[in-house]
């Protein structure tokens, strides 16, 4: 609740043992409080199901008895009667109920619930910095708070790279995989998208299943590109689960509620059967291969099995999405008994593989947590294991034909960058930022607490598109651009069959396009694929639009999007040679009518629009989700497509971010 405010809670809300203390808990409160907030007695829920959780414990969804529990606990917060009534509730489970579990339940039931539209939910990042930073960093933080006064409190800092030697190559790409925007990115679409729920409306969301495949490819597209940039090859997909996982990680984080260290994984670990009791997960590897087994016949013969028996055939429009559903699984899959859990049966099998059986009472590892899971080098060798399956199936899909390619009339002539860097060059760069971790810290309202941390960033720049409209009338046309590498990791030219799984998207925009010659002029920071800085931290405090308005649930969901300052990939201190790719497609083929009206759409490329339709009506990844005839990219290209070759220059140096946030 507010920082300001003196929570009057009726004696029986705190557990027995706060009882005889319940005076001192209050108190703490008076001195800076500014209003008083009368939580009112009302008849509580049984909580049963959501207290089999230990308090202490860890949380996962991927776990499907707390992924039940997550359900049942989420459909008691969205039945209370009103707001008065659900933060009772919230009062009443803050002692009892496992935090992790509380927050994410609470965090659902406020994006969903017309009546909490205007509350911003916590920043994951500050409610628990433990899933994020260094302990050292919490501990560091603790002791300012308790000895500073507010005044004199400097930022405390984050250290870069600190979870392995260079010596690990795989450490070369820690600034992407342990990167707090990336990382609350990941929760947030998870938690936009939840697999799971007792109320059926908040799972199904328009093409979920597609956007659970196109989200996790583009990372798998963005961290190879990076990788390359880097020097090391393309990430080895994790399709053989008998054999080793050379890939190491340590996390050197420490779970605040369990006050353990999150375990690490050692080098040339191997997956196990599973039997854990308390988790309730009793899976044999046996289980996933046959997963895998059932996925690999469905795409063979191009349709699932039913229960029933009967098949159901993958279409080229929604097959796609019927098969990101089954694979994730999400409760929308056709047929669960048969193709399992696969997906997050991996984050499983992979976060228990320390402790299988839960003989040495471990917690799973980071695998195990959506907020957490992209810091681990094994996340994006499941991951491309999971798209490598999609991507067998669209690999049946027809090629795309010239009608659906080509725009009749429109000439796309040129295509560029200009920017402080130069023309068609853009520079990276380290930048040093600062974020509020003060909420984490414990229910003491002890003020701010700044933790500097290093990220990369990069200079903005403008996407200069020259198009000749020869239709002799105003047309719509949706521009779509892309960016990728262009040799692979021995320096030959990129086939476009491997290209086109590493073209990265930028931006997609409508626009019209008069008669005549069109200069289009667009800013890199307009993405329809990141979140400015300021929203992927944003500030608890900060509000926008009335508690409410459909401007201020917009300001909720769009807490998901890609970090803007993760927009391009890292490039190299000589200049990583990639090519830049836009087309303009017929925007009567992709549009989506709908009322946008105080929506907000600026990351709809990977979250999709609150409430709404997904607002393309083409393939996700579209033209490149398909493969194609053409040998390489230019004899892929069409008079509404240009390309141009681009430079992307990183520079060794440190920059600080001007105050904000
Ligand atoms: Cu996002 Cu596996 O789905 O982590």
């Amino acid at each position: 609740g507010d920082k300001n405010s003196v929570i009057q809670i009726p004696e029986h809300y705190y557990p027995d043992k706060y009882k005889a203390v319940t005076s001192t808990l209050e108190n703490r409160f008076g001195e800076s409080a500014g209003r008083t907030v009368q939580v009112s007695n009302i008849a509580i829920p049984d909580l049963s199901v959501p207290m089999q959780v230990p308090y202490n414990g860890q949380f996962s969804l991927f776990v499907n008895h707390h992924r039940t529990v997550a359900g049942h606990l989420i459909d008691i917060f969205l039945n209370m009667r009103n707001l008065e009534d659900l933060m009772s509730l919230c009062s009443y489970c803050q002692l009892r109920i496992n935090p992790y579990l509380f927050n994410y339940c609470l965090s659902v039931a406020i994006l969903h619930r017309p009546d909490t539209t205007g509350l911003n939910i916590p920043n994951f990042a500050e409610v628990f910095p433990d899933k994020f930073v260094d302990p050292k960093v919490i501990n560091k933080a603790r002791e300012v708070t308790n000895l500073e006064p507010m005044g004199d409190r400097m930022p405390i800092v984050v250290p870069v790279n600190y979870t392995a030697a260079d010596s690990d190559p795989e450490q070369r790409l820690a600034y992407f995989r342990e990167d707090i925007g990336i990382n609350l990115h990941h929760w947030h679409w998870h938690l936009v998208y939840p697999f799971e729920s007792a109320n059926e409306s908040i799972v199904n969301k328009d093409r979920r299943g597609e956007l659970f495949y196109y989200m996790h490819q583009q990372i798998i597209a963005r961290y190879n590109t990076e990788r390359m940039c880097n020097g090391v090859n393309r990430v080895k997909r994790l399709s053989n689960f008998r054999e080793p996982i050379a890939e190491a990680y340590f996390p050197k984080m420490e779970s605040q509620v369990a006050s353990r260290a999150w375990p690490p994984r050692f080098a040339n670990s191997y997956l196990r059967d599973l039997n854990r009791a308390t988790d309730q997960v009793r899976v044999e590897i046996l289980d996933l291969e046959n997963s895998r087994d059932r996925f690999l016949q469905a795409i063979d013969k191009m349709a699932i099995q039913l229960p029933s028996g009967r098949d159901q055939p993958l279409d080229e429009t929604t097959g796609i999405d019927v098969l990101g559903n089954l694979m994730e699984s999400s409760s929308l899959s056709r047929n669960r008994p048969f193709y399992g859990n696969m997906h997050n049966l991996g984050h499983i099998f992979i976060a228990y593989c320390h402790d299988p059986e839960h003989k040495y009472l471990e917690q799973f590892g980071v695998m195990g947590d959506s907020g957490t899971a992209m810091r681990d080098p094994v996340f994006y060798r499941w991951h491309s294991f999971i798209d490598d399956i999609f991507q067998l199936y669209k690999a049946k899909l027809p090629p795309y034909n010239n009608t659906q390619l080509d725009y009749n009339g429109i000439r796309v002539s040129s295509v560029g960058i200009e920017g402080s860097a130069g023309n068609n060059t853009i520079s990276t760069f380290w930048e040093q930022s600062t974020v509020n971790l003060g909420r984490g810290l414990d229910f003491m309202p002890r003020g701010s607490v700044l933790a500097t941390f290093t990220h990369l960033q990069h200079n903005e720049f403008t996407y200069v598109i020259d198009v000749n409209n020869t239709t002799g009338q105003t047309v719509m046309g949706t521009v779509r651009i892309f960016i990728a590498p262009t040799k692979d990791d021995s320096g030959q030219p990129l086939p476009f069959e491997e290209q086109r799984k590493l073209m990265i998207e930028l931006d997609k925009f409508t626009q019209a396009l008069r008669p005549g010659n069109n200069k289009i002029r667009q800013s890199s920071t307009k993405s329809s694929v990141t979140i400015p800085y300021e929203r992927t931290f944003r500030d608890q405090g900060a509000r926008v639009g009335t508690p409410g308005t459909a401007e201020a649930a917009d300001f909720d969901f769009c807490g998901c999007g890609w970090p803007h300052h993760m927009l391009t990939p890292k490039g190299t201190t000589s200049g990583f040679p990639m090519v830049l790719f836009a087309m303009v497609s017929n925007w009567n083929d992709d549009r989506i009518e709908q009322d946008l009206v105080g929506a907000c759409n600026d990351a709809s490329s990977y979250c999709g629009i609150r409430d709404r339709k997904y607002p393309d009506r083409r393939a996700m990844g579209f033209p490149f989700d398909r493969r194609s005839d053409a040998f390489m990219l230019s004899d892929f290209l069409k008079p509404n497509m240009a390309v141009r070759d681009c430079t992307i220059r990183f520079t060794d140096t440190t920059r600080q971010r001007g105050q904000t946030a």
